[in-house]
Formats: structure tokens, C-alpha cells, sequence
């Protein structure tokens, strides 16, 4: 019998299978990875409900999964940096290495970049899986397979106070307390600042984050004032944050941003609900706020790392839900829900692959 290679591909919009897929042929600088965790993106759940994600359009069958970490099966016989056995943590997309963006050191920024689970390149949620092996990045044994995966968000938050220019002293507000929202807070308070108040709809997302070190949550509704919250924000804080990063998209977060931010200071945008809002961009133009997007991350996975292994970020309360591979369309069912913070799917059983007890 073939050895099993069970794999999550999306046919089509709510269209979500567990079937066998062939184990993938690995070449001479890449490895083949034994997967173990898989975390599910709000990307992977838009994927599955509506069959894109901003301009990114399922055409064919994908393969999904992006937030993982695997054991190293097998390598390529160029690869020197891993070892069969190893433990690591993936970054997700491998870029073209010969591009202007790359050759300058934004490799995120590359046209040709080839990023799992997005269209059209399959994903990792599968027990095999290969990929580049200067993308893995080997694991301390004191760090869990689950933390492994929890480094691809960590790397969006870190990427987004590091766009804002995060440091010490700085005042932070951070729009939305989804998983992206509490990374980019653990993120801007490993990185010093003083005071960081976020927003969210929901009660117990604020409830999370202050269990994480929010210093001051104020909790949105549809009817909530602009210019009363403006005032909240600034009232909570004793000041003006000098720096706003919005991981919500919606048009009311970005107004909030930009209005609430000290003259001077910076706007980060992680993410873009629609792709065009009504901004007061007049005022923040005349205050002098720089407004700065991003795109997912760049050479922010040693970073992340580093931050997980010496303990100055704990990612592990993030994870409130998990599933075992086969139960890929329960996981799934949970994260569109929205019922948890950040569901987890274990290829392997849990902790099979964790050396120390965690
Ligand atoms: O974990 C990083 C990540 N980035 C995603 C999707 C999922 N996970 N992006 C896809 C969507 N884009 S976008 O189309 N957009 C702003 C909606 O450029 C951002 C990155
Ligand atoms: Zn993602």
C-alpha cells in the first residue's frame, strides 16, 4: 500500500476535502518535511467561504495551510543548514531570489514569490509536504511544534511595528484583537512600548487581550461615535499614541487610526477589508501622520524566533482550539465561526514531536 500522504484541498468555494495526495519529490535544495502543526489563517477560511482573498482567485484545486511546522524527513543533497530529524518552523513563501526586490533584501515584495496556500500554489496541510530548506527555520528543543506555527503570525505583527517603527517609550494603539491585533500588541510590548490600548468588538477578545498585557481596551459597536472615541482613546491613554497599527480593515478602524494618531506620527495598515475607503486623509496629511501598508513579512522569522525561544513572547495562549488532521472540516467550521482565537490542526498526535514537556 502507498504510504499515507492524507491532504486538505479546497475544490472550490465550500468545497474542502481530506483525500490522498502523492507524496511530493524533493530536489537537491529542498527537504521533505513530516508535518505536525498547521494553524488556520482568516486567508484560509475566505478561501473556503467565498473562493479568494483580496486579488488572490482559486482557479484550481489547492492544497491548504500556510501557519505550520514539520520534522524533516528527508533532504535535498545540496542542503547543509538541516539535518533529517530536525524540528522546524516554515516560511511559508519562497521568493525568486533574483529580482530586484529580492537582491535588495525585500524578498516579500517579489512577483514571482511562491506562498503556501495561495493561488496558485498548494499550501502544507498534508502529512508530506517539501519546501525550499533555507525557508525552515530548525527549532530550539524547548520550542513546541505549535509554537513553530505560531511564528508565521508572530512574523505579521513584528513586520507591522517594525513598518511603525515600534521602540521603547512609544504609545500604541492597535485596531481589532483578532489574531493579528494581539500579535502585533505582544510584538509592540516586546519591543518596549510603554502603553498599548486596543479595540474590538467583541468583549472576549478584550477579555484575551488583557490576559496578554493590554493596558487599556475600549470595546467598539456599530453605533459607537467616531469623534467620542477619538476622545477615549486619547483619554485611556493620558496621551496621543504616536503610533496606530489597524489589523481590522474595516473602514471605521482606518478613520480611528488616522484620527486618533499624535501629529507627527505613524499609521500602519495591516490589512484592507475592501479595496477602496472613505478616509479623513485631509487631516492626517496636515498633522503630518505617515500612513505605511504592509505585506505579510520579511526576514522576520529569525526574529520571531528568537523572541519565542528566550521567552520574551508567549504565543502559546493564542491557540484555543484543536483538531487532529482528520477532523480538518470541524477546524474549519470553528475558525469561521470566529468562536476561538486561533484553531490549530496536529498532523501528528500532540506533542509527538515536543522533546520537553510543555
Ligand atoms: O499570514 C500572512 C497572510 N497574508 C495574507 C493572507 C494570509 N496570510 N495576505 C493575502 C492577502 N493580501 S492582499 O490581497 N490584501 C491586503 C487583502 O494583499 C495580503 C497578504
Ligand atoms: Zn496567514
Amino acid at each position: 500500500m502507498a504510504q499515507d500522504n492524507l491532504t486538505a484541498v479546497l475544490y472550490k468555494t465550500k468545497d474542502l476535502r481530506l483525500e490522498q495526495t502523492p507524496i511530493p519529490e524533493i530536489k537537491d535544495d529542498e527537504v521533505l518535511l513530516r508535518m505536525d502543526c498547521v494553524g488556520i489563517c482568516g486567508s484560509d477560511v475566505h478561501y473556503w467561504q467565498s473562493g479568494a482573498c483580496g486579488h488572490f482567485v482559486l482557479k484550481d484545486p489547492m492544497i491548504m495551510g500556510h501557519e505550520a511546522s514539520g520534522v524533516v524527513a528527508k533532504i535535498g543533497k545540496n542542503v547543509k543548514n538541516l539535518q533529517v530529524g530536525d524540528r522546524v518552523a516554515i516560511e511559508p513563501g519562497v521568493p525568486c531570489r533574483y529580482c530586484e526586490f529580492c537582491k535588495t533584501g525585500r524578498y516579500h515584495l517579489c512577483p514571482d514569490i511562491e506562498f503556501c496556500a495561495t493561488p496558485p500554489f498548494h499550501g502544507n496541510l498534508a502529512r508530506y509536504y517539501k519546501h525550499a530548506a533555507d525557508f525552515c527555520y530548525k527549532l530550539p528543543d524547548h520550542v513546541s511544534m505549535e509554537e513553530g506555527a505560531l511564528l508565521e503570525p508572530l512574523s505579521v505583527g513584528i513586520h507591522a511595528c517594525r513598518r511603525g517603527g515600534v521602540t521603547a517609550g512609544d504609545v500604541v494603539l492597535v485596531l481589532g484583537a483578532g489574531p493579528i491585533g494581539l500579535v502585533t500588541m505582544l510584538a509592540a510590548k516586546a519591543m518596549g512600548a510603554s502603553k498599548i490600548l486596543i479595540t474590538d468588538i467583541l468583549e472576549s477578545r478584550l477579555e484575551t487581550a488583557k490576559q496578554l498585557g493590554a493596558d487599556h481596551t475600549i470595546l467598539v459597536s456599530r453605533d459607537s461615535n467616531e469623534a467620542e472615541l477619538v476622545k477615549k482613546v486619547h483619554e485611556l491613554l493620558g496621551e496621543h499614541p504616536n503610533i496606530s497599527i489597524d489589523a481590522s480593515g474595516a473602514q471605521s478602524t482606518v478613520r480611528l487610526a488616522l484620527l486618533a494618531t499624535k501629529s507627527g506620527g505613524v499609521a500602519v495598515l495591516v490589512g484592507m477589508g475592501s479595496s477602496e475607503l472613505t478616509l479623513p486623509l485631509a487631516g492626517a496629511v496636515a498633522r503630518e501622520v505617515d500612513i505605511r501598508g504592509i505585506f505579510r513579512y520579511v526576514n522576520e522569522y529569525p526574529i520571531a524566533l528568537s523572541l519565542v525561544a528566550s521567552g520574551k513572547i508567549n504565543v502559546k495562549p493564542l491557540v484555543t482550539h484543536h483538531f487532529a488532521l482528520e477532523e480538518t472540516l470541524e477546524a474549519y467550521e470553528v475558525a469561521r465561526k470566529g468562536l476561538g482565537i486561533k484553531v490549530m490542526i496536529h498532523v501528528q498526535p500532540r506533542d509527538s514531536n515536543n522533546p520537553t514537556k510543555f
